[in-house]
C-alpha cells in the first residue's frame, strides 16, 4: 500500500435496475469489493464503500414496456430486491444510493454544467433513427433489423446476439422500431460529445502511470488507445424520454447518457453519506480511488469517467479498476433472459444461511485472470472437503475437547516443543501472507493461505492426537489445547473478509468479542483461564448430492433456451446438378405475415415472389414474431407442388437454415442487387 493514501474510497458498479443480481455480479465485482473493504477496515484503514442502483438508460424503459409497469415501478421493484440481496450477503457498503435521487441529479447536473462553462464539449448534428409512430427517437435497443453479418432479422441497434458482432443502428439492414413496428426515418439531432480524440495524449499519460494495473484491464485500455483511429467523440446527451434533463438551453426532450450520470452516482452517494466531508475522499490528493467492476465496463471506468474527472479537474483519478473477467454457469454463459443464472434470493431459499459456502465458492473461483466456471458440484465440494472438513473440523475438535477435558476453560500452555514453535511462527506469518494477496486484490491467492490456517490447525490436532495424551500427559495436552485455540481465534479474525457469518459464529463460540486485524499476528489473543461459549460447534453441515441434483434440475428447464449444441447432420449421399436444377429457386419478399389460428408453430406468410404473390405457411412462428419479419428478404422454393396445410393452400417452402440447437433462422440474401424473382442457382 502506498502510504501517500490516508483515505481509500472503494465502490463496487452501481447495477441497473432491471433485473435481481446473480452469482456472475457477486462473484465479478461486489464479493471482490466487500472483501477489499472488510480486510481495510479491519486493519484500521480509514475506508468508504460507495454503491447504489443505476437507474437510467433505456435498459429500464425496456423492461418497463415488457413487464407492462411504468419505469418508475421497474426501478423500485428492483431496487428493493437487490439491496435486499446485497444485505442477506453481507456485502458491506456504507452506503447503497440511487440514481433517481435528488442529490443525483443535482450533482450530475452540475457536473454537466461544469464542463459545458468549460467548453470541454463540442457540438454535433448527427443523424439519428426516429419513429414517426412513435414520435421519438429509437436508444439503440429500440431498433432491430437483419445483421449485415449473420442475417439474424432480429439484431440490435448495437449488437447482433446471435454472432455477437458489435454494431451501429444504421448498419442494420431494413431496420424497424420495436415501439410502433414501423420503419424508422434518419433525422437530424443535436448532441453535446466529449472529444475523447482530443484528450487521447493525457489519457494515454494517464494510463501509462498505471501499468501496473491487471494485464487483463491495462491490455484492454491499450487496445481502446491503439486499435483503429484511437478514441473517438462519445456523445454524453441521448434524445430519450428517462434520465436527467440536460440542464443547458436548447436541449429540450434530451437527457444525460447514462454512462456520463451512472459513474458520477459514486460521488452523489458519497456526498449523501457525508454531508460534510465527502471532498476528503474525491478531492485530496491523499485519498485513494478503487473501481470494482466486471470487465464490460472497463472502457467506461478506466477511459470516458477518468477524461469527465479531468476535464472538470477537482476530483482525484481513479488509482486502479480491479475488474473481473465473467462467470459462467456450468459451461454456459450467464444469462437473465434465458434464465441460465443463479439469483441470490432464490439461492437463500434453498440454503437458508449458507451465503458464506457462496461467498467461499466464488471467491476460491474468482475470474479473476480469466472468465471461469461456477459448478454445482463444485460448490457442494468446497463445502464439504474444505468448509466442513478442514476449517468446521478444526473448529469443532478443538470447542469440543476444550469443553471435555477442561469445561470450557482454556488451559495454560506450559512448555513449547520445537513443533510447537514452528507451528506458532507459521500462525503469526499466516496474516501477512493473505494481506499482501489483498493488497494485490488477488483474492483467490488470499484465500488459500486463509483456509492454510485451517489446515496447519488440522494437521497440528492430528500430529499431536491431544485425545489420546490425555491419558498419559496432561500437561501437554493443556499446551496443544491453548494452542489449538489461539489458531482458532485467528481463524476468526483472518477469515472475516471473505467468509463474516463464519467469523461472527467462531468469535461467538470461543466467547470472545471480534478482534481486529492487528490482533492476528498475536498468538496470545485468547487468555488462559478465559471461558469459551456454547457447545454446539457445527460451523458447516454437509451438502448432499440430493440438494445438488435439485439445483440441476431447475438448470435443465432453462437448457433448451441455451446454447447446447447438438451435432449438425452429416452430409447427404451424392446428387447431381440436374436433379438440383429441377428446383425453382428464388428471392422472395415476406409483405405479410400472421399466425395459422389455432396452432402456435404455423405462420401465414404472403410473399412477393417478383413474378406473383403467393401464400406459403411455414412452420416458424416459434423462431419468428409475425410483426417482426414484414420486409424480410427470403429465398424459395418455388415450384414445390402446391399442398393444404390447415385448410391453407401453401404454394411453396420457404428455405430456412436449422442450427445445432435446433432453431430454425432465415437464409437471406443480404446483397441489395439480388431483387425478388431472382433466380437463386
Ligand atoms: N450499470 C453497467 C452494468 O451493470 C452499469 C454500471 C454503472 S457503474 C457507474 O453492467
Ligand atoms: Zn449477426
Amino acid at each position: 500500500m502506498n502510504s501517500k493514501f490516508k483515505r481509500t474510497l472503494v465502490t463496487a458498479a452501481l447495477p441497473y435496475a432491471n433485473g435481481p443480481v446473480h452469482i456472475g455480479h457477486l462473484a465479478g465485482c461486489y464479493l471482490p469489493a466487500d472483501i477489499y473493504t472488510r480486510y481495510l477496515r479491519s486493519s484500521g484503514r480509514d475506508v468508504k464503500f460507495i454503491c447504489g442502483s443505476d437507474e437510467h438508460g433505456s435498459g429500464i424503459t425496456i423492461k418497463a414496456k415488457e413487464e407492462g409497469i411504468t419505469p418508475q415501478q421497474v426501478i423500485d421493484k428492483y431496487h428493493s430486491i437487490m439491496n435486499d440481496a446485497f444485505r442477506d450477503f453481507g456485502i458491506s457498503f456504507d452506503i447503497y444510493s440511487r440514481t433517481s435521487k435528488k442529490i443525483h441529479h443535482e450533482t450530475a447536473s452540475e457536473f454537466f454544467k461544469t464542463l459545458y462553462k468549460k467548453g470541454s464539449f463540442t457540438e454535433q448534428v448527427t443523424e439519428q433513427y426516429y419513429d414517426e409512430t412513435a414520435k421519438q427517437f429509437l436508444a439503440d435497443r429500440y431498433i432491430v433489423g437483419t445483421c449485415p453479418k449473420c442475417a439474424n432479422p432480429n439484431a440490435y441497434g448495437d449488437q447482433c446476439e446471435k454472432c455477437g458482432t458489435s454494431l451501429n443502428a444504421t448498419d442494420l439492414i431494413e431496420p424497424r422500431s420495436t415501439l410502433s413496428g414501423s420503419k424508422p426515418v434518419l433525422k437530424s439531432t443535436k448532441n453535446w460529445f466529449l472529444p475523447l480524440d482530443k484528450f487521447q495524449p493525457k489519457i494515454k499519460a494517464y494510463l501509462e502511470k498505471h501499468s501496473d494495473w491487471k494485464p487483463t484491464v491495462y491490455g484492454q485500455c491499450k487496445s481502446w488507445l491503439e486499435s483503429g483511429d484511437g478514441l473517438q467523440p462519445r456523445a454524453m446527451t441521448r434524445d430519450l424520454d428517462w434520465g436527467i434533463p440536460v440542464p443547458v438551453e436548447g436541449a429540450d426532450g434530451k437527457v444525460l447518457y447514462v454512462w456520463f450520470d451512472a459513474p458520477i452516482g459514486y460521488i452523489s452517494a458519497t456526498k449523501e453519506l457525508l454531508p460534510d466531508t465527502w471532498k476528503d475522499y474525491w478531492q485530496n490528493e491523499e485519498s485513494r480511488l478503487i473501481h470494482f467492476i466486471g470487465k464490460d465496463n472497463i472502457v467506461f471506468h478506466c477511459i470516458i469517467f477518468p477524461s469527465m474527472l479531468m476535464e472538470h479537474g477537482e476530483f482525484v483519478l481513479p488509482d486502479n479498476v480491479p475488474a473481473n473477467e465473467f462467470l459462467n454457469l456450468e459451461g454456459n454463459k450467464i444469462s437473465t433472459s434465458k434464465k441460465w443464472a443463479v439469483w441470490l434470493h432464490e439461492y437463500l431459499q434453498d440454503f437458508k444461511d449458507k451465503q458464506d459456502v457462496l461467498r467461499y465458492t466464488l471467491c476460491a473461483n474468482a475470474p479473476e485472470s480469466k472468465d471461469n466456471d461456477f459448478t454445482w458440484k463444485d460448490f457442494q465440494t468446497k463445502n464439504n472437503s474444505e468448509l466442513a472438513d478442514i476449517l468446521g473440523n478444526f473448529v469443532n475438535r478443538v470447542i469440543v475437547l476444550t469443553n471435555k477435558n477442561y469445561n470450557g476453560i482454556v488451559p495454560e500452555a506450559k512448555e513449547y516443543t520445537k513443533t510447537d514453535l514452528l507451528v506458532l511462527d507459521e500462525v503469526a506469518k499466516a496474516p501477512e501472507k493473505i494481506a499482501e494477496a489483498l493488497e494485490k486484490f488477488r483474492f483467490r491467492e488470499a484465500l488459500a493461505e486463509m483456509m492454510n490456517l485451517a489446515r496447519i490447525g488440522n494437521k497440528y490436532l492430528a500430529e499431536q492426537e491431544p485425545w489420546k495424551l490425555i491419558k498419559t500427559d496432561e500437561n501437554r495436552v493443556r499446551t496443544i489445547m491453548n494452542i489449538s485455540l489461539q489458531i482458532a481465534a485467528n481463524l476468526a479474525i483472518v477469515c472475516e473478509p471473505f467468509i463474516p457469518f463464519t467469523s461472527k459464529k467462531l468469535f461467538e463460540l470461543l466467547n470472545l468479542s471480534p478482534l481486529k486485524w492487528s490482533s492476528s499476528r498475536n498468538t496470545n489473543n485468547i487468555a488462559s483461564g478465559h471461558k469459551i461459549g456454547a457447545d454446539n460447534a457445527i460451523l458447516f453441515s454437509k451438502i448432499e448430492d440430493a440438494e445438488i441434483a435439485l439445483q440441476l434440475e431447475k438448470l435443465d428447464k432453462s437448457r433448451a433456451s441455451i446454447s447446447t449444441a447438438k451435432q449438425n447432420p452429416p452430409i447427404k449421399a451424392e446428387t447431381t446438378f440436374d436433379d438440383f436444377n429441377t428446383m425453382d429457386i428464388r428471392v422472395a419478399t415476406i409483405t405479410a405475415a400472421e399466425v395459422v389460428p389455432k396452432t402456435d408453430k404455423l405462420l401465414k406468410l404472403t410473399l412477393d415472389t417478383g413474378l406473383d404473390v403467393r401464400t406459403v405457411v411455414s412452420g416458424i412462428a416459434v423462431y419468428y414474431k409475425p410483426e417482426n419479419i414484414i420486409g424480410q428478404k427470403v429465398i424459395m422454393l418455388a415450384n414445390l407442388a402446391p399442398r393444404k396445410i390447415k385448410g391453407i393452400e401453401s404454394q411453396g417452402m420457404i428455405l430456412m437454415a436449422e442450427n445445432s440447437k435446433g432453431e430454425l433462422c432465415f437464409v437471406s440474401p443480404t446483397n441489395k442487387e439480388s431483387e425478388n424473382g431472382s433466380i437463386v442457382k
